[in-house]
């Protein structure tokens, strides 16, 4: 749906959807403003999700993660948490390095993970989780059970000689996973354009005679009902879909890099640019306002909200021990 357009939605949907947006925004600020400030633990890697959420909150949304929907992401993945429902408290405690984190401060940021819930984690190996979500989808497959597993994963995945093997398999068995490329145009600081012989990336996966489709990635109306369909579709099918998600990203790769970002690959007025027209919750604002499912007093209290649980995330954070020297080999298995 395009902004402007009126709509009947489900209006406790899309408040709760909003609201994700917004909490997972402002989550992330808070991790940036702890990053730049010191002192917290969140050493070494942060990589931030804002300008992309209405892709992890719409997915997710439009999945049915008790009846064994599953999920895995690349390590641009706090927000894959949080929409899932994973507390905000042990996800900071994660990314900080704290005893009290989701994997006791061993992942950090880049492993946040959540398997109750059905997210079996975020990925450090670019392309990596991609073959595991074949996994993923064949155990659902030898199951019988009827739900997706859903792979996350940003353009520079696709240059990986593992992302075209599975994607070949998937197809060939007709594996149940929907690989979403979140393509915000640049792996680190180099361009589609530099990096992919054929930058039309939907294009790219032709070859394997998959289902396929490029969509709106900011539109958080568009993402739901689309993907709301594409899951029904695979369920009453089983058979692989690649989802391309047109997105961007507000930060620079990962906060170490915050301050180059506009020296080394991209300028600050394109940036500012898409902050000024593709900020997914802008866009979901100006759609639900119209659509008469929020008010303006409801987005002040959902921004106020947000700040409050983001800073008590830190305060959970802060309050957690770094974890003890003989866990330091527990729970590791390579
Ligand atoms: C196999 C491998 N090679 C290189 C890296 C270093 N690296 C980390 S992130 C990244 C870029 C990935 O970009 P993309 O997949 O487009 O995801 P985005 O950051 O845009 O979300 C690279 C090359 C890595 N983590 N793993």
């Amino acid at each position: 749906m395009a902004k402007g357009q009126k709509a009947a939605l489900d209006a406790a949907k899309y408040r709760r959807f909003y609201e994700q947006m917004v909490h997972i925004r402002e989550f992330e600020e808070e991790c940036l403003r702890a990053f730049q400030r010191g002192g917290h633990g969140i050493g070494g890697y942060l990589h931030l999700y804002s300008g992309e959420e209405a892709i992890a909150v719409g997915i997710i949304g439009a999945l049915d993660l008790s009846a064994g929907d599953c999920l895995i992401g690349h390590y641009r993945d706090h927000a894959y948490a949080l929409a899932v429902g994973s507390p905000p408290g042990p996800v900071m405690a994660e990314i900080c390095g704290k005893y009290d984190g989701c994997s006791k401060g061993k992942g950090g940021s880049m492993h946040i993970c959540d398997a109750e819930r059905g997210f079996y984690g975020g990925y450090g190996i670019v392309g990596g989780n991609v073959p595991i979500a074949l996994g993923l989808g064949w155990a659902l497959k030898y199951r019988q059970q009827a739900g997706v597993a859903v792979c996350f994963f940003g353009d520079g995945s696709m240059n990986q000689g593992a992302f075209h093997e599975t994607l070949n398999m998937a197809q060939l068995y007709k594996v149940p996973v929907l690989f979403v490329l979140e393509n915000n145009g640049y792996a680190m600081g180099t361009s589609i354009e530099r990096s992919h012989a054929n930058t039309d990336l939907t294009d790219r996966v032709s070859s394997y005679n998959m289902n396929r489709k490029k969509i709106d990635g900011q539109n958080i109306v568009t993402v739901y009902e689309e993907v709301s369909k594409i899951v029904a579709d695979m369920k009453a099918n089983p058979a692989p879909f690649f989802l391309e998600c047109d997105t961007y990203r507000f930060h620079g790769h990962g906060a170490a890099d915050e301050a180059k970002q506009t020296v080394v690959y991209r300028t600050k007025a394109e940036i500012e640019a898409a902050k000024a027209n593709r900020d997914p919750i802008a866009i979901a604002a100006e759609i639900l306002l119209e659509a008469g499912v929020i008010t303006d007093d409801d987005i002040v209290r959902i921004h106020e909200e947000a700040v409050v649980e983001a800073k008590a995330a830190m305060k959970f954070s802060d309050d957690s021990p770094v974890p003890p020297a003989d866990e330091l080999l527990k729970d590791v298995y390579a």
